[in-house]
């Protein structure tokens, strides 16, 4: 039975919803929003009232006869007769549709009414096909954002950014720290993985007095759940929506914890099979040959008696790295350490928050040799794009610059948008004259596949063009990639001897992991870069290390690993080719 005024005034507002989806008439749909919203004003609980024989609901300010009639109605059942009528005659998917920024009820009837849609996946179809832009009062961008809202629905509440989950995993690791004794604390699981996003966390800990971990873990004050809360295991909500849990368990079996709990299950699974041939026995608490344990208490160990090299998280995936390490010819992976410089960055001149100098002054911090300087083109208006005389003027600047400088260096460069057809809005003898050019998409995103393939291919072609940056579009949670053949791409890449970018923004993460493996397979480097559009965003770099190092990417696959000459040589002889 609903007890609050805002459960009440939910239930007006879900009527009002389902009238408005049915087609009911403006005044009818205005009445129940405006009663939603009385009683989420009101100052009193209406369930006092409603118990005060006393008391009258139609005493309080806004509430009449008939509305009166229908909240005792609700107190007394828990409900209206006519949201049930009303859910019975309304497609339930349409609810969902709903939940699309930009998609009000009074929109979900028409698409209803136009094209049938009753569910995310019927409206998807639409959308795809290219029906709903035609519809009055919609439009492609209308349809644009459609095809995003659905991915962004059906994701919801899923799965957590890694860079989101961190937060939380430093804090609560923070918090464990208090315990006397601590032996071992790790966070493991697919966030030991590195993995773009993480389901939940599971943190491993080893302690003098397992007792009292438990105990600690769920007086977490970020806690908004209890949801376990056992000896060796609980589980609690943190903030809104991370699931966080922990294993107490015993140090002499640390490192086979260790193992099991960071999976993956399918690395895992491998292995266990690689022990059974072996006649041995592997499990969380050791690997055992005839019961008796011969591994166990270090990761390294277990990874040993099983005739293994230690293989890193971020490769335990079952994709060939069992394998590698069996052949000695796991890869050197890239490091944080390895990187010279920074890519992809704008300034105040667009939408960036810092100036040229306090851009580079934070890569000369960082210890980088280079950092382009990427601004939009014209095309981005919103973003203050330049245009030829601009773009000029600008790399004028940075040639003075860096006169001044000389232990960083700025590239002249930018971000040139890719029109429909593929080619630049941007003149190619402007081009020629930069260090670094970026191309990329950021209109008219809903077409083919084959066109959007043919489309990237063709502004890869262009000599000038270095780099395409953040090449499929997509934007974790929010946003799905475009529709696109990554491999012709990767292709085309090769082709014309331009790299692609694995933008380091952790909700882009763009190339992904396979891709980026796939780049590296076939002689594409990748650029690792941040897209900063501030100072303090340089220092999404790790995040994009990370995501390389779980595409296998060694330091010479990635271009921003080179010395400041070494990347010069070679963007020149690639603009001449
Ligand atoms: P997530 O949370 O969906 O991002 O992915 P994980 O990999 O963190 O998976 P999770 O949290 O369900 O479990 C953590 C680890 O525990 C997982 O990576 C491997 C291990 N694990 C869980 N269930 C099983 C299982 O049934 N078999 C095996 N071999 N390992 C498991
Ligand atoms: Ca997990
Ligand atoms: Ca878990
Ligand atoms: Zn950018």
């Amino acid at each position: 039975m609903p007890a609050t005024n805002a459960e009440i005034s939910g239930i007006f507002d879900e009527i009002a919803d389902l009238l408005e989806i049915s087609g009911a008439s403006f005044f009818r749909v205005r009445a129940y929003r405006n009663a939603s919203r009385v009683i989420k004003d009101l100052s009193t609980q209406i369930t006092t009232i409603a118990a005060d024989p006393a008391a009258k609901l139609d005493d309080l300010p806004g509430i009449g006869k008939d509305l009166a009639k229908k909240i005792k109605t609700i107190v007394d059942t828990g409900d209206l007769p006519l949201r049930a009528e009303l859910e019975d005659q309304i497609p339930t998917g349409l609810m969902d549709v709903i939940k699309i920024a930009g998609v009000g009820p009074r929109k979900a009837h028409t698409l209803f009414l136009e094209l049938g849609v009753k569910d995310l996946d019927t409206l998807g179809e639409a959308a795809q096909a290219g029906k709903v832009k035609d519809i009055k009062g919609f439009g492609p961008k209308t349809e644009q954002n459609i095809l995003e809202g659905i991915y962004a629905v059906k994701g919801m509440g899923n799965r957590i950014m890694r860079a989101d989950a961190e937060e939380y995993a430093n804090d609560i690791l923070e918090h464990m720290r208090a315990l006397p004794g601590v032996r071992h604390m790790v966070v493991a699981g697919s966030y030991r993985r590195l993995m773009e996003t993480v389901g939940d966390l599971d943190i491993l800990i080893a302690c003098d007095e397992p007792a009292r971990a438990s105990e600690r873990f769920i007086s977490y004050p970020g806690t908004s759940r209890v949801i376990a809360h056992g000896r060796t295991r609980s589980a609690i909500v943190a903030g809104k929506n991370v699931q966080v849990d922990i294993r107490i368990v015993e140090e002499a079996s640390w490192g086979a914890a260790l193992q099991y709990f960071t999976g993956s299950q399918a690395h895992s699974v491998a292995l266990r099979g690689m022990a059974l041939r072996k006649g041995l026995k592997l499990n969380e608490y050791g690997v055992f040959r005839d019961g008796e344990k011969i591994a166990g208490e270090t990761e390294e160990g277990v990874y040993e008696a099983l005739g293994l090299p230690w293989i890193t998280p971020e490769l335990r995936e079952n994709r060939g790295e069992i394998a590698a390490a069996l052949e000695d010819r796991l890869p050197v992976l890239v490091e944080l350490s390895d990187i010279r410089g920074d890519l992809h960055a704008h300034t105040d001149l667009t939408d960036g928050r810092n100036t040229i100098g306090e851009m580079l002054a934070e890569g000369r911090r960082r210890g980088y040799l280079y950092v382009a300087i990427t601004n939009h083109s014209k095309r981005v208006k919103m973003a203050g794009g330049l245009d030829e005389r601009g773009l000029m003027e600008h790399w004028r600047q940075i040639d003075l610059l860096n006169q001044s400088m000389s232990d960083t260096h700025a590239l002249k460069g930018v971000e040139v948008d890719i029109l429909a057809d593929g080619s630049l809005d941007i003149d190619d003898e402007v081009l020629a004259q930069a260090d670094y050019v970026l191309a990329s998409v950021h209109y008219d995103t809903n077409m083919t596949r084959p066109q959007m393939t043919r489309r990237l291919s063709r502004a890869l072609s262009n000599r000038h063009v270095d780099s395409l940056a953040h090449p499929t579009g997509r934007k974790i949670n929010e946003r799905p990639p475009y529709a696109v053949n990554m491999d012709d791409v990767i292709a085309a890449a090769s082709r014309y001897g331009s790299v692609l970018e694995l933008n380091a923004a952790p909700r882009r993460l763009d190339i992904d992991d396979l891709t980026s493996r796939s780049a590296r397979d076939h002689g594409v480097k990748v650029s690792i870069a941040t897209d900063a559009h501030s100072a303090k965003e340089m220092d999404f770099m790790r995040h994009g290390v990370n995501q390389a190092r779980r595409g296998w990417l060694e330091k010479n696959d990635v271009l921003n690993t080179l010395t400041y000459r070494s990347l010069m040589k070679r963007l020149r002889r690639h603009n001449t080719l």
